[in-house]
């Protein structure tokens, strides 16, 4: 009997920078309505999609920063999609900016909820990836300060048992690291959701510019075929205050096939009945990590933050192998 998990990717157009919390919400439940009468069990959001892509700029005011973070989840304002989707009967993904107080701390992360069909949440996740740079960087066509305006996610890649299957969750440019999935391929991931902001120009190389929507396409398919899990990668497209987004919403079989994908760079929910078993083969051959993994050789993917000389991997190695443990 196929474990059939029915799962629409609800693509966000522009947010603009004026957008109100309940105006974006509204467009959230049209979702939310539209993926019921598609059918589907699980509806994912983008990454940050309460509001505008707010790294795009230098903030220097701390509270018009606060002003684009969740103190609460639900909160006022939210409330009304927790409230649909579980008249709907329908578990969602949704992903926002996560602001909390440990004491005077102020901590700031840029976070993704899985929510059941009852409205409870069952599972966070805090991007571990922050593209970008800290600092004002006037030479830029637009900022990308994520490392200023998020902490490093403190969750790891945990994955959820969940609408009949083992759901993980990353975000954005987590989806272009192979770490990423393997870690959840380790914990046995029969589906990974994401929401991703990707703009078309990254102004450190306007020479692959033209290749943004491949190289989405070929992180989320590498993603899905390397861990025999399937991938559901939503975007936030459009231009948004100025800033050309990548549509390329998809959903990807763990053979690392796209079944289905948007076609417009607006408001589009796509769905796809996605068979959990169908990654099973995947895990049991070619990819059945037990029989064919070498941990030992790969010691250099945790012993160092960045590349090191040949010479220098040779050493790390060896050492590790005298000690038994990797060595930073
Ligand atoms: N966005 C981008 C991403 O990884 C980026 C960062 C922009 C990468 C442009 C490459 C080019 O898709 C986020 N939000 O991580």
């Amino acid at each position: 009997m196929a474990r059939i998990l029915n799962v629409a990717a609800a693509q966000m157009g522009p947010i603009a920078k004026d957008d109100t919390r309940p105006q974006v919400v509204e467009r959230l439940i049209a979702h939310l309505r539209e993926a019921k009468r598609r059918g589907a069990e699980l509806v994912v959001f983008p990454e940050l999609t309460l509001t505008t892509f707010f790294p795009r700029w230098w903030i220097e005011e701390e509270a018009a920063l606060d002003s684009y973070y969740e103190t609460e989840m639900p909160g006022p304002q939210t409330q009304p999609l927790f409230e649909e989707a579980k008249r709907l009967g329908l578990g969602f993904c949704l992903g926002y900016a996560e602001l909390l107080r440990e004491g005077a701390r102020k901590r700031r992360f840029n976070t993704a909820i899985l929510v059941d069909a009852e409205g409870k949440t069952i599972g966070k996740y805090r991007k571990i990836h922050l593209p970008g740079h800290a600092e004002h960087e006037p030479w830029r066509a637009f900022q990308h300060l994520e490392k200023r305006y998020f902490e490093t996610g403190d969750l790891g890649f945990r994955v959820f048992d969940a609408f009949g299957g083992l759901i993980g969750m990353c975000i954005c440019n987590d989806r272009r690291w192979p770490e990423t999935y393997r870690v959840m391929g380790l914990q046995g991931v029969e589906m990974v959701v994401l929401g991703y902001n990707t703009p078309v120009h990254n102004p450190p190389t306007p020479e692959q510019d033209g290749l943004s929507w491949r190289h989405n396409t070929l992180s989320l398919q590498a993603g899905a075929y390397q861990n025999g899990t399937w991938v559901v990668g939503v975007a936030k497209a459009g231009n948004e205050e100025g800033v050309p987004m990548i549509g390329g919403t998809q959903i990807v079989a763990p053979s690392g096939e796209t079944v289905a994908s948007a076609v417009t760079e607006g408001d589009e929910l796509i769905a796809a009945s996605c068979d959990l078993d169908m990654g099973r083969p995947y895990k049991d051959h070619i990819f059945n990590f037990a029989r064919h993994r070498e941990p030992d050789h790969y010691g250099l993917i945790t012993a160092t933050k960045g590349a090191v000389t040949p010479a220098q991997g040779e050493a790390i190695e060896a050492a590790a192998r005298k000690t038994g443990k990797a060595v930073g």
